[in-house]
């Protein structure tokens, strides 16, 4: 029997709350506060808050709420124990809890992680979705439940109390995230209190971030082997991959910040370059793949890359329909950051799954796919790849892989999705682009992406996945 991880947090103390305690926050923005502290001081510990389950709390509780994160690299595993967790607050049990420490004078960030989705707003317009449940809610209730009705609650009490607001930090894969999540808080905030909103409009930062680790969901599996590596046994360790980015705004209140520079962090005036092509080259081939790869019956990214249809698919992608949509961040080659997601992708020691990349595909496809789609078409540019992927996303929310086996689909519009499967090509595809919280307009009135569309699908039945993309 091995020991149990255990260790007494340090004497730094928390000047970070950070909304939605994912495996990506702690294998990724967590790591960098760390060391940021290791390498310049500072009270900069984090309060994790999980918005949703207790389940990270309860592991990490008897642990000290330290946890291992395990490198994995091509030629092996390589274990770090990160106690940088000061707390870990649980916020449907104890919503007040959360809003005190966000409400404390030593807290002085807001980060969040809490996927595209929580951040309730309307995907193909980045505004906010009045008639989410949880926004619903919010407005007339004191204890929120979603991410920007905390922001606001919180704002509120510090302005009350005469304390300086805190930073807001976005760390989710949207474009220009720190100005969708501003306007989303604008919004609620406005329809509370006008005087709250603008005070947040004037005083609070809101910078933009772009963050970058392939981070694959932990396995039983892995758990176990990270025990046989160790010698310890940790119930919550986080996997992921060498590579790392960060690239934020530097644009914080009162300039107050842990020392990013020193570990890494590119601190930049405008993240939007860098934004536009993290999301679109990779996380629009993540999607990509997970969509076609899963049809075509690879269970993990890696397994997808094995198969030769693919690597040589994405490749094509990245020369022909992204990158001559794209600006380069000052300094970067284009060509050089495809082939480093190649490698990136091909690593076989990330067991990264379809499925899981294929989840919250609503939220997802508008920022990664259809906006290099419509810039695409109207460039008069053949777009006959990503929309291969497009199909591939249909066919998988109908809820049926090809050979009609029933998928687990997640995805906040599953039902509604689901409801738009046709037999005919042409009418799913119609169904499908009505969908304006989805389908930016100029894909909705584009008859020939409609036509493609519908070919693309059609091809994709009859011919399965991999001839589907063999022949794009
Ligand atoms: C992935 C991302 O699950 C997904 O949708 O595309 O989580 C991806 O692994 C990260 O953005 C990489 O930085």
């Amino acid at each position: 029997m091995q020991d149990k991880l255990h260790r007494t947090p340090s004497d730094a103390l928390a000047g970070i709350v950070h909304l939605g305690l994912g495996a990506f926050f702690r294998a990724h923005g967590a790591i960098y506060v760390a060391e940021a502290m290791a390498a310049s001081g500072g009270d900069w510990g984090v309060i994790g808050v999980s918005l949703k389950s207790p389940g990270t709390r309860d592991k990490l509780r008897p642990q000290g709420w330290a946890y291992t994160a395990v490198e994995l690299a091509p030629t092996g595993e390589r274990p770090q124990v990160v106690t940088v967790l000061r707390d870990v607050l649980v916020a449907p049990e104890d919503p007040q809890a959360v809003l005190d420490a966000m409400a404390d004078p030593a807290i002085r960030i807001v980060s969040l992680t809490v996927t595209e989705k929580g951040y309730c707003h309307e995907p193909s317009t980045g505004r906010l979705n009045r008639n989410h449940p949880d926004i619903d809610h919010d407005l007339t209730n004191l204890l929120p439940q979603s991410a920007p009705g905390f922001i606001v609650r919180a704002l509120a009490a510090r302005r009350a109390a005469g304390t300086a607001p805190f930073t807001v930090l976005c760390c989710d894969n949207l474009p220009e995230n720190g100005r969708v999540l501003r306007g989303v808080v604008l919004e609620l905030a406005e329809l509370i209190d006008l005087d709250l909103a603008a005070w947040i409009k004037s005083e609070v930062r809101f910078p933009s971030t772009m963050v970058d680790r392939i981070v694959p969901a932990t396995s039983a599996q892995d758990i176990d082997r990270v025990a046989e590596l160790t010698g310890v046994r940790d119930e919550a360790p986080v996997m992921h991959e060498p590579f790392r980015q960060w690239v934020v705004e530097d644009d914080f209140v009162n300039g107050d910040r842990p020392d990013l520079g020193a570990v890494g962090v590119q601190l930049v005036q405008n993240v939007t370059p860098f934004e536009h092509m993290k999301l679109r080259m990779l996380n629009g081939t993540h999607s990509t793949l997970a969509y076609l790869g899963y049809l075509a019956g690879h269970d993990t990214i890696a397994a997808t890359m094995a198969d030769p249809v693919f690597p040589a698919f994405v490749k094509d992608l990245w020369r022909s329909e992204i990158i001559p949509a794209l600006t380069p961040p000052e300094g970067v080659d284009l060509v050089a950051y495809a082939d480093a997601l190649h490698d990136r992708y091909a690593n076989p020691s990330i067991q990264h799954r379809t499925w899981q990349i294929a989840m919250d595909g609503s939220q997802k496809l508008p920022q990664r796919i259809l906006g290099t789609i419509a810039e695409g078409q109207a460039a008069g540019r053949a777009m006959s790849g990503l929309t291969l992927a497009v199909a591939a996303w249909m066919r998988y929310v109908s809820g049926r892989d090809l050979a009609g086996q029933m998928i687990e689909v997640k995805d906040p519009l599953a039902d509604t999705l689901a409801d738009l499967w046709r037999d005919d090509p042409a009418e799913t595809v119609a169904g499908f682009l009505a969908l304006q919280q989805v389908f930016p307009a100029a894909l909705r009135q584009d008859a020939g992406f409609a036509n493609d569309l519908a070919k693309a699908l059609t091809g994709l039945m009859d011919q399965g996945a991999a001839a589907a993309v063999e022949h794009v």
